[in-house]
């Protein structure tokens, strides 16, 4: 028995959620960024792997983007496609943020495994890091 204003909220966040095949294993990813030379600048290494079994997820597209979840619409950060880098699973980004404080990076995966995941990092001065948070965008709401 659902109600239909449950059935709607269901909806609307498998909408928001890019789909994920049913049979292919979810992501996780490890994000840390380091600030660089220009203000507001940060070089963010992804580290993406399998959710459950921890193994480097090569060959994906990998696209970041940015926002503030405190400041709904007030941030325009254009998303950035990651390059891959380092070694197996490892991915790079340079993104460039609008002011300092808590931000939202979207992951978007594509390839092999397609999933989105949602990291929140506090960008200050100094370096900013986060581990797995999981990947609905249920926890942009917070
Ligand atoms: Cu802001």
């Amino acid at each position: 028995m659902v109600s239909r204003a449950f059935a709607c909220l269901v909806l609307a966040s498998t909408i928001a959620w890019t789909g994920v095949p049913a049979a292919a294993e979810r992501a996780k990813a490890q994000v840390v960024c380091t600030p660089a030379d220009r203000k507001l600048v940060y070089e963010c290494e992804i580290m993406l792997m399998g959710r459950k079994s921890g193994a480097p997820l090569e060959g994906a597209k990998l696209v970041v983007g940015a926002d503030m979840p405190s400041m709904p619409l007030a941030h325009n950060v254009k998303p950035v496609t990651a390059s891959p880098g380092g070694k197996p699973g490892m991915y790079t980004a340079t993104i460039e943020l609008e002011m300092h404080g808590e931000w939202a990076l979207r992951l978007d995966v594509a390839g092999p495994t397609r999933d989105r995941l949602i990291h929140k990092i506090h960008f200050g001065a100094s370096k900013g890091s986060s581990t797995d948070q999981g990947g609905r965008t249920n926890q942009m709401k917070k």
